[in-house]
């Protein structure tokens, strides 16, 4: 008789809402997962798993869209999308499901192990690590089959018909849902707690630095408004990595391991690097997924010991032309080993701005090397350099369709006037960035093009050279009488006298060109 009710019940209740229980039950084995995964330890996580699983599936040209679309708000989105995912599929699986064939329940099984072998794919798990997934998914399942069983539904007290019977069951899904979300903020906030390395982070005092970077004149900063300053405040900084969630490296568990082509294998704990000489040095960071115009470009002061100095104790084979270093989490690029050991010192940074690295940016160590693009030399959380060579080895983005080599070209950007901003007759300055690092600018030149016309080159008023490894800022002073659509376009020189190229081309596979362009409005 039971089974006869349950059956007439399932099949009377409406598809929303047993999509709804189906989403509550994915929230259910998400929550658990996420809060059993807490005394596993990050690699236990399973929705980081399968997000970085996404990750390192997704096609380069995707990636690259995806970070010139989203930016920094890369991850966010990926992590909104991958839940909106589990939650489609649990819903129609729910929507679908009868009691012969459990379709919602098998959509979540299926979830499960889905997570449970994404976990078993990340580096440094662990068999037991999926636990925390199967104790989740069984969760779910039983939640699913609870709501959908009739027993909320088939109370006695359930006389006011299908509308209320439904109502009530929304509800109970609502609640089930709400108690899955808090379960996975809160296991997600302790995991992040447990690993945390802040204090660690917070108890190291940087080196006292031997060579200090030269001081900065207030010149480098030209006249203006809305310039970006000169040193990039650490807050502001550009983040880009394929870190779904932020390695967490201890300084005593940090181990730095030179082999390969050497003449002897080394490892250096983070006290072994206080024997060389501690490096101060401004350097402009700049990611080769920056579109023309774009913000993945920023100025930091780094705190570090010359890579130079910390291969030269192994002896590096003549033979060998590439350093391939790895991260914590598994990224790799590829660096020619001159750009790491000629004279444009190139860093094992541990600082930025005065301030132990922050994590996001690499803590405890990471490479910094002036003029190259950060996919192929700027890896946060290294943790192995590996002497090789070019034609042997392949590094994450080249793997991808990047070019194996990544020197950064010259381009300028246009920050005053924003696109599209209002400028009202009388005197104005705009103003913006140039650079070219390990060549420097040597000149930055605009044209403003007023309606229906073509103006000319001008000089911009440039902002004192600090270093050949930093951008410069340029600012150009101008009269806005003529009312209407004006177009502004800026273009850099460099030291090798080389003209920045009009002629457009994308980020991949070795960095976007073109003249930045921006239109605005007199009024
Ligand atoms: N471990 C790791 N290091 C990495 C990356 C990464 O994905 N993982 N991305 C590189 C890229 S593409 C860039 S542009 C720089 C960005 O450094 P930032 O985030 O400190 O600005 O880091 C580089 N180092
Ligand atoms: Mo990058």
């Amino acid at each position: 008789m039971r089974e006869l009710t349950t059956l007439a019940t399932m099949a009377g209740l409406p598809r929303p809402t047993r999509a709804w229980c189906g989403i509550a039950a994915a929230a259910v084995a998400v929550g658990v997962t996420e809060l059993v995964a807490v005394p596993f330890g990050p690699q236990a996580d399973a929705r980081t798993a399968v997000g970085s699983a996404v990750i390192d599936a997704t096609p380069g040209p995707v990636k690259e869209w995806a970070i010139t679309t989203f930016g920094m708000a890369d991850k966010l989105v990926l992590s909104v999308l991958v839940l909106a995912v589990i939650a489609v599929l649990a819903a129609a699986g729910a929507a679908l499901q009868t009691r012969k064939l459990p379709v919602g329940s098998v959509v979540i099984v299926a979830g499960g192990l889905l997570g449970c072998a994404a976990v078993l794919s990340r580096a440094g798990a662990h068999a037991a690590d999926v636990i925390p997934a199967l104790a989740g998914t069984v969760c779910g399942v039983a939640v699913l089959q609870f709501l959908l069983s009739g027993r909320i539904t088939d109370a006695p007290e359930t006389a006011g018909g299908d509308v209320d019977r439904g109502r009530r069951l929304s509800l109970a899904a609502l609640g089930v849902l709400a108690a899955g979300g808090v379960a996975g903020a809160t296991g997600a906030a302790l995991s992040r707690r447990a690993a945390s390395v802040s204090n660690d982070r917070t108890a190291f005092t940087l080196p006292r630095v031997d060579v200090a970077a030269p001081p900065i004149p207030p010149a480098v900063q030209p006249s203006g408004g809305g310039l970006p300053s000169f040193v990039t405040p650490t807050a502001d900084f550009y983040r880009i990595d394929t870190a779904l969630s932020v390695p967490q490296v201890a300084r005593d568990q940090w181990r730095l391991r030179i082999h390969g082509m050497v003449d002897r294998e080394i490892t250096y704990g983070f006290d072994d690097l206080e024997r060389f000489e501690a490096v101060e040095k401004v350097v402009t960071l700049t990611c080769v997924s920056n579109p023309v115009g774009g913000n993945l470009i920023s100025n930091a002061t780094w705190t570090g010991y010359r890579v130079r100095d910390l291969l030269a104790q192994a002896g590096i084979h003549s033979d060998a032309d590439m350093v391939l270093s790895t991260s914590h989490d598994g990224f790799t690029a590829g660096t020619p080993v001159e750009a790491l050991t000629d004279s444009r010192d190139a860093l094992l940074a541990v600082g930025m701005n005065g301030e132990p690295l922050p994590t996001e940016h690499g803590y405890p160590a990471r490479l910094v090397v002036p003029g190259l693009y950060g996919y192929v030399s700027a890896t946060k959380w290294v943790v192995d350099l590996e002497l090789t060579r070019f034609d042997r080895a392949q590094a994450y983005w080249t793997k991808l369709g990047w070019s194996e080599r990544g020197p950064i070209k010259t381009e300028s950007r246009i920050d005053v006037p924003r696109s599209g901003g209002e400028v009202t007759a009388g005197p104005v300055t705009f103003g913006g960035v140039a650079w070219a690092q390990n060549r420097g600018v040597r000149a930055v030149e605009v044209r403003i093009d007023p309606p229906g016309g073509q103006g000319d080159w001008q000089p911009a008023e440039l902002g004192a050279s600090y270093s050949n490894d930093t951008w410069r800022l340029w600012s150009i002073d101008w009269q806005a009488r003529e009312p209407g659509l004006h177009t502004i376009t800026v273009r850099a020189t460099d030291n090798t006298g080389t003209v920045q190229t009009p002629d457009r081309a994308d980020p991949v596979p070795d960095g976007a060109t073109g003249w930045h362009s921006i239109v605005f409005n007199v009024t």
